[in-house]
């Protein structure tokens, strides 16, 4: 598998922190992505949630299940995901962080609220990035929302998405997030219509959320999340969302993220 990415991709992913790449994923790619989310929601694991309220649709997330779905370790291991995101963060190593699926049935209302993600996660570094790939259609006006830039920083207060609760850093600690959509020059939105194949690869501290989903049909997402070389464990005094029980006692703060846990998924080949 190689996969040669157009520079402009890669010079948009690194100015914004967030670029759509089209093309790269193979049909059997997209039916390990599909059996993946599908193995997962007949099954959800210990951390899964309903992320809507019930009045609200379905909104359903679980994550970290790729060592007891096969289908979500075959596309982390098989497709060009892990290479792409070398690519684009410029690492010579790749990971798997976790893997997450987040489907919303037609007729969920509920917004995923704007939120980065590193401040709720246990590490630290700029070569990491996430790839959000629906299988199912989405237009832009239902499709995953990126703030351009906003990947530079600063980290913004993590709050539970229901409740607003700030269960990671305490309050006041980090910076409120901003009005987003009352001051669109200084926040631009990116968005992009999505088929099947078609991926958003986008910085884990890039501002994010998605409008809820109307319909027709499923918004179906299987996203991986990748760390490379500069990537560190931070340990946090906390549950971290997902937690990692016990891998404080097993890495060191400011290792490299060389655990089991965290299988290398691809290489870049020496020059
Ligand atoms: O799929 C969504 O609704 C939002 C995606 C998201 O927040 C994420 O992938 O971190």
């Amino acid at each position: 598998m190689a996969v040669t990415l157009p520079t402009d991709v890669i010079d948009d992913y690194r100015r914004d922190g967030a670029v759509v790449v089209r093309g790269v994923f193979s049909p059997a790619d997209l039916a390990a992505a599909e059996q993946g989310i599908e193995a997962v929601l007949a099954d959800l694991g210990p951390v899964a949630k309903r992320a809507s309220a019930a009045e609200d649709g379905a909104f359903v997330e679980d994550f970290c299940r790729w060592a007891d779905v096969p289908a979500i370790e075959a596309f982390a291991r098989t497709s060009p995901a892990a290479e792409v995101a070398g690519a684009l963060t410029g690492s010579s190593t790749v990971r798997l962080f976790h893997d997450h699926v987040l489907v919303k049935e037609a007729g969920t209302r509920q917004r995923t609220p704007w939120h980065q993600d590193l401040p709720y996660y246990n590490i630290e570094g700029t070569q990491q990035t996430s790839v959000w790939l629906p299988v199912d259609p989405v237009p832009a006006d239902a499709s995953l929302q990126v703030v351009a830039g906003s990947h530079r920083g600063p980290w913004y207060l993590p709050r539970t998405f229901l409740d607003g609760r700030a269960k990671w850093f305490p309050e006041g600690t980090l910076a409120d997030l901003p009005d987003i959509e009352g001051d669109p020059e200084r926040f631009p939105v990116l968005a992009w219509a999505l088929d099947p194949g078609d991926a958003v690869f986008f910085d884990m501290l890039a501002l994010h959320g998605a409008p809820g989903f109307e319909g027709p049909g499923r918004r179906r997402v299987l996203s991986l999340r990748f760390v490379g070389d500069d990537v560190v464990h931070a340990p946090r005094p906390w549950d971290t969302s997902p937690p990692f029980p016990g891998l404080a006692d097993e890495l060191a703060p400011g290792a490299p993220l060389d655990h089991p846990l965290f299988p290398v998924l691809w290489r870049a080949e020496p020059s």
